[in-house]
């Protein structure tokens, strides 16, 4: 029996320091009433889609860029997406800055910043909330960089992992849903995160320069697009899941960003993709039923995961270096079998 939800990735042209919320939201506005045109029951939304990708401006004192984080959501500038999600009956992913006043590790209660995604279903509820996890960039200027990018300096890590709800979403009853956001998708932990919760459709949002902004050497512009791609469809497949990848594209504050916004099926398949450097809708029919191959496969985790040589994942940061090599060490370690040392120990074994 088919489940089909119809989504979309709603790309959005850039956004400048100028434009308001009600700019941002205006444009929001025009992708969801297309959307509606075309039969879609969810819309995903860029990272930081109300403003400009601030990360990339320096200001000395973290609570100046206030401004550019939601105290409240919805909050008068965002409650008419709300609306149009009641109206329509189509849900929708936001990511934006999150300016909140909540209990850190230590218990205590104080003003936090975090870069947070959420998921408003068809009555213009929020079902799930995300907060970002890999921060990438520095928390200080760095003048070595042609662009600054500051996630670190305006952000805390997320506190909420990886989190996964079942809920209905468009004509179906339950569906498994989770949430990344930009470079959160070239970590397959993360993906591995939701694929053991079952996740039958993760959502992102990514704000990617087209150029590496470190000034530490060169990257061709298509091979950016191509490792965006290949983490987003490697994480599909591995795990067996639809994926809506939306971009934020185009040069915004001076700083070109890739778009080439994608939907991808659970085989890996990128099924949808924009076109443009502009606010475009992309969509696509999923199928849910088809996260079933995959998942009783190759990608059938009862049967075949190995958690138990997995330790170094949790345990470790950085890599640590292997142990060199050398003929006297080799002979003292266990000793490798060879083809007809291993048939001996089978007999044996019988
Ligand atoms: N917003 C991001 O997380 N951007 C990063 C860039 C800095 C590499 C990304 O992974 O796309």
């Amino acid at each position: 029996m088919p489940r089909i939800i119809t989504v979309a990735a709603a790309q959005m042209g850039p956004l400048q320091l100028k434009d308001t919320r009600a700019h941002a939201v205006a444009r929001m506005l025009r992708l969801l009433e297309r959307a509606r045109l075309r039969g879609v029951e969810l819309v995903v939304f860029p990272e930081l889609a109300l403003t400009t990708f601030f990360p990339r401006h320096y200001r000395e004192d973290v609570a100046e860029a206030d401004p550019w984080f939601e105290a409240a959501m919805p909050s008068p500038e965002t409650q008419p997406l709300f609306d149009a999600a009641r109206k329509y009956g189509i849900g929708f992913h936001l990511g934006y800055a999150e300016l909140c006043q909540v209990a850190d590790e230590t218990g205590v209660v104080r003003t936090r910043r975090f870069n947070t995604a959420i998921l408003v279903n068809g009555q213009g509820e929020i079902v799930l909330k995300y907060r970002k996890v890999h921060l990438p960039g520095h928390a200080e200027y760095d003048e070595r960089r042609c662009v600054q990018h500051l996630e670190k300096r305006y952000f805390e890590v997320g506190n909420l992992g990886f989190p996964v709800i079942r809920a209905p979403m468009g004509g179906l009853n339950g569906i498994n849903m989770g949430m990344m956001i930009c470079n959160d998708r070239r970590w397959p932990e993360a993906w591995r995160v939701l694929g053991l919760q079952g996740v039958e459709l993760v959502m992102l949002g990514y704000n990617t320069p087209a150029m590496n902004t470190s000034n530490r050497g060169y990257e061709a512009v298509h091979l950016r697009v191509q490792h965006s791609h290949m983490s987003i469809q490697s994480g599909a497949y591995q795990n067996a899941t639809f994926a809506v990848a939306t971009a934020k594209a185009g040069v915004e504050d001076g700083c070109e960003m890739i778009g080439a916004s994608i939907i991808v099926n659970p085989q890996g398949e990128i099924i949808a993709q924009a076109t443009s450097c502009e606010d475009e809708l992309i969509t696509a029919d999923c199928n849910l039923e088809q996260v079933q191959f995959g998942r009783s496969t190759v990608f059938d985790f009862d049967a075949h995961r190995r958690p138990e040589t997995y330790g170094r994942i949790t345990a470790q940061v950085g890599a640590v270096e292997p142990p060199v090599w050398s003929k006297q060490a080799d002979q003292q370690a266990q000793p490798v079998l060879t083809r007809a040392d291993d048939q001996d120990k089978v007999q044996a074994a019988d």
